[in-house]
């Protein structure tokens, strides 16, 4: 097999974003335009590392996935990498493959390409996204990116093996070629291995979790389970975990059949896009109070790192989600047994988690939107578990978030709460359900209410209009309405790892009773920008139960209106309303 030389230019705007480079599929579909990315990728990383190393690539099946994995692997092979692992079907999802680039022949890879544009919508007109993550299995560093963006900007030719170099990748199996080098002309060999997706996954799993105590709880008769895979690639995991292993019923994985579109449908599992679920666990508008519901569901985006905890007719915050879980780890999860190092939280998401740090008596971190900040943190043993408001959470297992573990981490905890031993199936009281567990931890440790609003697409200029008159406030005003404002600033993040600097990362109103409201532009579109607005508010547990139980929407009105007062968001972008709440 021949190695091409293909000259090329530059081409504007491929710096990649919170997390990669995502733009609509017509974007991708521009000459050149996956093709410099990946060359300047791999001009990124030195040369003596990618020679003869093995990588990752794969997706999470979007429309442009296959054509670009076979783009990749042509052109890994013309880059001098040995050997790529591509999962069955150009599938895996996220944190299988940090899964995979960590452990599989014991750590043997060197980093992999993700196929992904996450939550965002697939499909010929919609979007797609690539990015690269290191040996650690976590996504780029920020210096990494950098330089990535750096080669873009001066790209000149790339390299790519001839067209027979081609692998069916719907097959497991391992094709070797002779790839001849580009320059010394010598043939080396080149290996593609189509993977189970799933395997070294589900091995990872097991170590961390209790599958027998975990199995005895979902054949329960009266705990019915429900998990929404929104066509994504969660699907054929789900079904795997859940079904295969651990006993569920077919019926309870709902629309886990992977598609490149998924279903026309938008794969972010909150309470606006999986109404799917939602409707089955009782909390759709149509839902009627006497139809009987399952006791928990859950949903993942497109590339399976988020997920959406519900119980019957429950909705659990992301914020609260992850508390709890370091809550309950130590006893619920036997990875945690000897408890948690530390936990860390992005910025924008609620300080539930610090309460339960500090009752714990271990740190609790703070950095910038994005999973890669976790990396180090977690790289040095500083932390255990982390979390976003926007449906994230994982932990040190892997250098992802992670959806189906976050699934398993709820269900644990419900075991455990249940008592779920094998011996004892079908002679258990009533169950505990969710809502008490939630309720419980709010009687504990105070409820710290919380909403983001997003105005997806708003013209730039306007949203940078929001931005600089936040920025005018900053330091300049003490009081909106009866809400004293403590401090305001733009978030900026030292690494304590290795010192980097991460600036301007979201504009911050910290109020005098712990509230917080923050203003940030996503790094994830693909078109115009979008705004996101977060509103936090904390209610101590002497509040008593009628004040913690309340309506969040209701107890937040006043401060969302502060925080649209201070931005002056409507009319600054026009919208009455945003585009979605969570
Ligand atoms: C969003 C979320 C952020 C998350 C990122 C990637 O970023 O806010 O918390 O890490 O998406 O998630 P932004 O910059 O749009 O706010 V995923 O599941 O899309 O990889
Ligand atoms: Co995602």
């Amino acid at each position: 097999i021949s190695v091409k030389v293909v000259p090329t230019k530059p081409i504007d705007g491929q710096k990649p974003g919170t997390s990669g480079l995502r733009k609509k599929v017509t974007v991708f579909q521009s000459e050149h335009y996956l093709e410099n990315f990946v060359q300047s990728t791999f001009d990124a990383l030195p040369a003596e590392s990618l020679s003869g190393s093995t990588l990752v690539v794969s997706g999470d099946g979007r429309y442009l996935t296959k054509p670009s994995v076979a783009t990749i692997v042509r052109m890994a092979a013309a880059n001098g990498v040995g050997k790529v692992w591509v999962g069955r079907g150009g599938l895996m999802s996220t944190p299988a493959v940090s899964a995979v680039i960590r452990n599989r022949h014991g750590g043997e890879a060197y980093g992999g390409f993700i196929l992904t544009a996450s939550h965002n919508p697939g499909g010929p007109k919609e979007d797609f996204g690539i990015k690269y993550n290191c040996e650690n299995g976590g996504p780029a560093p920020e210096k990494l990116t950098n330089q990535i963006y750096q080669n873009t900007t001066k790209i000149s030719e790339y390299y790519i093996a001839d067209e027979s170099l081609k692998v069916d990748i719907d097959k497991l199996g391992r094709s070797t070629f002779l790839v001849q080098h580009k320059d010394s002309g010598k043939f080396g060999e080149f290996t593609v291995e189509v993977i189970d997706e799933v395997e070294d996954y589900l091995k990872l799993l097991r170590k961390i979790y209790d599958f027998n105590a975990l199995s005895a709880l979902l054949r329960r008769p009266d705990f019915k389970f429900a998990f929404d895979g929104m066509h994504g690639v969660a699907g054929p995991y789900a079904k795997r975990i859940f079904v295969q292993e651990l006993g569920a019923p077919e019926s309870s994985c709902l629309n886990c059949d992977p598609k490149e579109d998924f279903g026309g449908g938008h794969p972010d599992p909150n309470l606006t896009y999986a109404h799917h679920l939602v409707d089955t666990m009782g909390l759709g508008e149509h839902s009627s109070a006497a139809a009987e519901v399952p006791a928990f569901g859950a949903a993942c985006d497109g590339d399976a790192d988020r997920n959406m905890i519900l119980g019957a007719r429950f909705f659990v915050t992301p914020s609260d989600s992850v508390a709890i879980i370091a809550a309950n780890a130590k006893e619920a999860v036997p990875y945690f047994h000897s408890g948690l190092k530390g936990v860390a939280r992005s910025m924008p998401t609620s300080a539930a988690l610090d309460r339960v740090a500090e009752a714990k008596g271990i740190k609790c971190y703070e950095v910038p939107t994005g999973w890669k900040f976790f990396g180090n943190l977690m790289d040095d043993g500083r932390c255990s578990l982390c979390g976003e408001e926007s449906f994230g959470t994982g932990s040190d297992h892997v250098r992802e978030k992670d959806g189906l573990w976050a699934v398993l981490a709820w269900l644990s905890i419900l075991a455990y709460r249940n008592g779920a031993k094998k011996e004892n199936l079908g002679d258990n009281g009533p169950l505990v359900t969710v809502e008490e567990i939630v309720k419980e931890h709010w009687a504990k440790y105070g409820r710290n209410f919380y909403t983001r609003y997003d105005y997806e697409n708003v013209d730039s200029a306007k949203a940078d209009k929001v931005i600089s008159t936040l920025k005018a406030k900053i330091g300049e005003i003490t009081q909106v309405r009866n809400f004293v404002i403590d401090k305001s600033d733009e978030f900026s993040y030292t690494d304590p790892v290795d010192g980097s600097v991460s600036a301007n990362q979201g504009i911050r109103f910290l109020f005098s009773d712990g509230s917080r409201v923050i203003f940030r532009l996503s790094g994830t579109g693909s078109s115009g920008a979008t705004i996101r607005m977060y509103v936090e508010q904390y209610v101590a547990p002497d509040a008593g139960p009628e004040k913690l139980h309340a309506d969040a929407a209701k107890a937040l009105e006043p401060l969302v209106n502060v925080a649209l007062t201070l931005s002056k968001m409507r009319e600054l972008t026009g919208r009455e309303k945003p585009t979605v709440i969570t």
